[in-house]
């Protein structure tokens, strides 16, 4: 039988995603779509999983779009409709039900994530990379434009003058670099990885965790947002988190001096 494409662990409440194509470094065929948004639908429609971790097997995160993939090809006389294909029925659901995850997602790139495979750990909520990883818009080498959310995300987390750079010239990023710049949130010696990862995970997973899916998506909008719909958007958000569970927990919590118990999800 061959092996799962996406390799699912859980750990108490955090539910590890592994890709697993090592030998192509994890890059995305149909299939491993296909087999990444079930595995996502299963985290997300499971109660038991509050944090769920996005990695790679082998020694790479992500490289894109499998390029020798048939998808690509599918329409010879029309190129372009395979392009179009690709990204209307993969990459574009694939980022918006990272973003809709009720849980966080927190991004452990172990390696290379190029091209698509970059804007996937770009698109979760946390990303923590081994020292020795990189990221790479390697689009533009290839004829293309960022997609999967590249060309919406870079310019919010490092500016535009820093991600037309990284977009046109396509150079490998370490992820010291990356940390630097405030492209993803930190970036750990290689043999503290898994631990680090693991304690990360473990801790988001003890947070009240419809806050936390609640405050990605204020923070994506915020940016497009007058100052006082951003307010209003923080109004709804509060009266409804402020009816709920968490909220009178995180308050009882702290009056009595103990770790709070969050269960909404
Ligand atoms: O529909 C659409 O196309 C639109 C969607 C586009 C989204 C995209 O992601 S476009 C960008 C696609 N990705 C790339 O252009 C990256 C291509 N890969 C690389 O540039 C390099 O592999 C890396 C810089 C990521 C890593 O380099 P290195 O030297 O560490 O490894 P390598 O030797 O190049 O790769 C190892 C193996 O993985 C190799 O196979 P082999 O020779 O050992 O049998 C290589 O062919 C394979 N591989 C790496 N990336 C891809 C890939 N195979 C298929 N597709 C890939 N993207």
């Amino acid at each position: 039988m061959s092996e799962a494409l996406v390799l699912v662990r859980q750990d108490s409440a955090v539910r590890t995603l592994s890709l697993n194509r090592p030998a192509a470094l994890n890059s995305f065929n149909g299939e491993l779509h296909g087999a990444l948004r079930a595995a996502l639908s299963e985290a997300a429609a499971d109660v038991g999983v509050r944090c769920v971790v996005l990695t790679g097997a082998g020694r790479g995160f992500c490289a894109g779009q499998d390029l020798s993939d048939p998808l690509l090809s599918a329409h010879p006389g029309n190129p372009a409709q395979g392009l179009n294909d690709v990204l209307v029925r993969f990459y574009k659901p694939l980022i918006l039900q990272l973003k809709a995850m009720p849980v966080p997602v927190l991004a452990a790139v172990n390696g290379v994530a190029a091209g698509a495979g970059a804007n996937i750990a770009l698109a979760c909520d946390v990303v923590l990379a081994k020292a020795s990883a990189s990221f790479i818009q390697a689009f533009a080498k290839i004829g293309l434009v960022p997609d999967a959310g590249g060309s919406w995300a870079l310019p919010r987390l490092v500016g535009r003058a820093r991600a037309l750079g990284l977009a046109m010239l396509g150079d490998k990023l370490s992820a010291a670099d990356a940390e630097r710049i405030g492209l993803i949130w930190r970036c750990v010696e290689d043999d503290a990885f898994t631990v680090e990862v693991a304690a990360l995970a473990t801790r988001l997973a003890a947070m009240p965790t419809s806050a936390l899916a609640q405050t990605r998506a204020l923070l994506d909008g915020a940016q497009d947002l007058p100052l006082e719909q951003a307010l209003d958007a923080e109004t709804r958000a509060q009266t409804a988190l402020g009816g709920a569970h968490d909220y009178a927990e995180g308050v009882a919590a702290f009056g009595a001096k103990r770790a709070a118990a969050f269960k909404d999800r």
